[in-house]
């Protein structure tokens, strides 16, 4: 496997995503603790009071854009992983691949500051074209095995 070019440049960019998606997580503890919104007795207890346990509109757009890259970054981690092992041509893979990193870290900028419409829509189906054509190209590979 470590010999298979598509699949180093794959474990690449989704090694960057997932510490894409490592930084929303600490972005939203930290907006936690800025805005005092905290999602646990425990925790609100231990910063103020009680009266801290409750939602606030900027950690709730963090979560969002965590929830989001779940959705889109989860079925990319299994699309990429079985498209490196069709033998795709090394160049046309590694396109595939940056499209939808870069399309998924600007979705993410674009929803943490809160970009104009349709920033974060047009990053969001720019990243989708790769995801479609690797679907593609595997359901091509395997129909014959259905
Ligand atoms: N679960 C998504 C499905 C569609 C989607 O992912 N849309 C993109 C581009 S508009 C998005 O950023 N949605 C916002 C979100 O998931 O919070 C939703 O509810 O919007």
């Amino acid at each position: 496997m470590m010999e298979n070019e598509v699949f180093l440049s794959f474990t690449f960019y989704s090694t960057i995503l997932i510490l894409k998606m490592y930084v929303v997580a600490i972005i939203t503890g930290q907006v936690r603790l800025r805005k005092k919104a905290f999602a646990n007795l425990e925790d609100a207890l231990r910063n103020g009071g009680l009266q801290f346990c409750r939602q606030d509109p900027d950690v709730e757009r963090c979560r969002r854009a965590h929830r989001n890259d779940m959705e889109n970054i989860f079925p990319f981690l299994f699309l990429g992983a079985i498209y490196s092992l069709l033998d795709p041509s090394p160049t046309v893979a590694r396109i595939h691949f940056l499209i939808f990193c870069v399309g998924r870290i600007i979705h993410t900028i674009a929803y943490l500051l809160q970009l104009r419409a349709p920033t974060r829509s047009v990053a969001y189906s720019v990243a989708q074209l790769p995801c479609f054509s690797m679907a593609l190209q595997i359901l091509l590979a395997t129909t014959p095995y259905w």
